[in-house]
């Protein structure tokens, strides 16, 4: 008997080679046009399909799966956050639900580098600078940032991509602490020359540069409250590659404007693709830099991303459990 393919909808355009692999393995329904499905759309293709691959931009709520039809039994995310879906709610139906890890650590961890070069030595501003015609010269005291080399680099959360950063970190003679639920092994740490600071308050107080590594979860979010960034000091940058909610946006903001904090790197915002005007006028006037959520945008990642979400698919369907599942308590 030849067993039928699994339905599997796809909510967003993939690489070209992962969705021909998906159309030769599953009866893939793929959206070429790349627009985000509305929550109605949500719902009608989990009433019908097997597994479906979501990314970011669907949020996978609760009630979306209380609709979900008795076929639906995965849930395999393009991301490797999966902040965007109830994975309690999913486990609690039996639907399984797995994600994309490993394969976006380097990629989002030159993001995070990128950034932090960006907001010191002013890279984005300098970088308008000759398209608009304003260049008259070089001048020694003109367009001056702050050497990195030296400084303080406090990572909170010292998971794949926290390692990758500090290890890019050591290369450019920053010196690496961090604040993680968990001490890592001792081995890393002294491998990544790394200072453990169990209390974050602790750290956040001694730091010149502050990198945001680690996944959103509910005990994560606004861990960067407005009491936290308070302890920074005024001429601290903080640069956020993981995900808005970690920080309390508003707060940021108004710190920043005021001058209470010398600047930022952003690659994720509170409410996207909604970013605040005010931090908008904060990057007009160069004191920060924001990125449309790129971390993560590489061609090879993105393929590796989707033979990731690919596996999962397969393995499952063939009564395996699959390598990259997620379960409530993992958050
Ligand atoms: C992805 C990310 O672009 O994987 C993640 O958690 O934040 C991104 O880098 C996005 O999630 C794809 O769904």
């Amino acid at each position: 008997m030849v067993k039928s393919k699994p339905l599997v909808v796809v909510t967003r355009k993939l690489p070209d080679a992962v969705e021909t692999r998906m159309c030769e393995l599953f009866d893939a329904r793929l959206n070429v046009a790349d627009t985000p499905m509305t929550p109605d759309e949500l719902a009608r293709a989990m009433a019908e399909a097997d597994v479906i691959a979501p990314t970011v931009t669907d949020r996978i709520d609760a009630s979306l799966i209380a609709r979900a039809g008795d076929r639906l039994k995965l849930i395999a995310n393009f991301g490797n956050g999966v902040d965007n879906i109830d994975v309690a709610a999913a486990v609690a139906k039996g639907i399984t639900v797995t994600n994309t890890p490993g394969v976006l650590t380097e990629d989002t961890a030159d993001m995070t580098m990128a950034l932090i070069l960006a907001v010191a030595r002013r890279v984005a501003e300098g970088a308008r600078i000759i398209p608009a015609g304003d260049w008259v010269g070089w001048s020694p005291t003109w367009m001056l940032g702050h050497r990195i080399t030296g400084k303080r680099l406090g990572i909170l959360g010292m998971g794949r991509i926290g390692q990758a950063v500090a290890k890019r970190a050591r290369a450019f003679g920053l010196s690496v602490h961090y604040h993680n639920r968990r001490r890592v092994a001792p081995a890393i740490e002294a491998q990544l020359e790394a200072t453990y600071w169990e209390s974050l308050d602790q750290m956040l107080a001694r730091m010149d540069i502050v990198s945001v590594n680690c996944p959103h979860t509910p005990a994560t979010y606004h861990l960067l409250s407005a009491r936290r960034l308070k302890m920074l000091r005024p001429h601290a940058i903080v640069i956020n590659t993981a995900r808005g909610e970690i920080i309390d946006e508003q707060a940021l903001t108004r710190m920043l404007e005021a001058g209470e904090l010398a600047g930022a790197g952003l690659d994720v915002f509170e409410h996207e693709p909604a970013v605040s005007p005010k931090l908008v006028r904060l990057a007009k006037s160069g004191k920060v830099t924001l990125l449309p959520h790129m971390g993560s945008a590489t061609h090879e990642g993105r393929v590796d991303m989707g033979e990731k979400v690919i596996i999962n698919i397969k393995t499952f369907m063939d009564g395996h459990r699959p390598p990259n599942r997620v379960l409530p308590n993992m958050l």
